[in-house]
């Protein structure tokens, strides 16, 4: 067995907004999250003191003989140009993060993650054959989302994730990285992370799959590149002894 992990990211009771971030892209998603809470906050704001204004200042009894103003040209023009640079205040940092998820840097190691009713099977295509499902186990914890095999991969390297469906569409998502991909059948899906720090991280599948769509969790281990190397030979052995027959099982209707 691998070493206990030093964090976990998982969801935690009370919590409010996002877990952890341990990834760059994970990082921008919660700065970009929070700096759209300041705009709205403010703009809700305004809105509402505008508002409060106009019914306070502005009514019948207060103001018996209304304005016949009709233009103001200088309003006019603020009210337009300051929404425009709201916009563009926005658009900018956000086609940044867009360009950061969606362009997948030179990776170091390439996952294979395969969304089957209802559990996943991981392969490694940089390690030979090395490939093997990962069920939920119902004897660890935290409930709900451990799993028998984890999915393990080096600190700090680009990680990219290929994902397909064996049979409906899946979702391969983990919110401490920041990444939710389809996992759609007949498909290739890419996406990448970039954990950088150890420990183990938890997702769930994100595309309503079926009966058992809640029973099939994500367990992602981040391990040093030592502890990795002893794990891929480990796994090697194991997954070529005995293969799982979970996928045996679980198609046996369907081959
Ligand atoms: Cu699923």
């Amino acid at each position: 067995m691998l070493p206990a992990p030093a964090a976990a990211a998982e969801p935690v009771p009370w919590q409010m907004g996002f877990q952890k971030a341990v990834t760059p892209v994970m990082e921008n998603i919660t700065w970009f999250h929070n700096f759209l809470l300041y705009i709205t906050t403010a703009i809700v704001l305004l809105v509402l003191i505008l508002l409060i204004t106009v019914m306070v200042r502005f009514n019948a009894k207060a103001n018996p003989t209304p304005s016949r103003t009709t233009h103001n040209t200088p309003l006019e023009v603020v009210w337009t140009v300051i929404p425009v640079l709201i916009l563009v205040a926005i658009a900018v940092p956000s086609f940044r993060l867009l360009f950061l998820q969606t362009d997948t840097p030179k990776a170091d190691l390439t996952i294979k993650a395969t969304g089957k009713q209802w559990f996943w099977t991981y392969a490694y295509p940089d390690h030979g054959k090395l490939e093997f499902d990962s069920l939920m186990a119902t004897d660890k914890q935290p409930r709900l989302l451990a799993v028998d095999n984890e999915l393990v991969v080096p600190v700090n390297k680009v990680v990219r994730v290929q994902t397909t469906g064996a049979d409906v569409i899946h979702s391969f998502a983990v919110p401490a990285f920041g990444i939710k991909i389809d996992a759609v059948p007949g498909r290739l899906n890419e996406t990448w992370f970039k954990a950088t720090q150890t420990g183990i991280y938890y997702g769930q599948c994100s595309e309503l799959c079926g009966r058992d769509h809640a029973f099939m969790p994500i367990a992602v281990r981040v391990v040093d590149d030592a502890e990795f190397a002893t794990w891929v030979e480990g796994a090697k052995k194991k997954f070529a002894a005995a293969p799982s027959n979970a996928l045996a099982a679980a198609t046996d209707e369907t081959r």
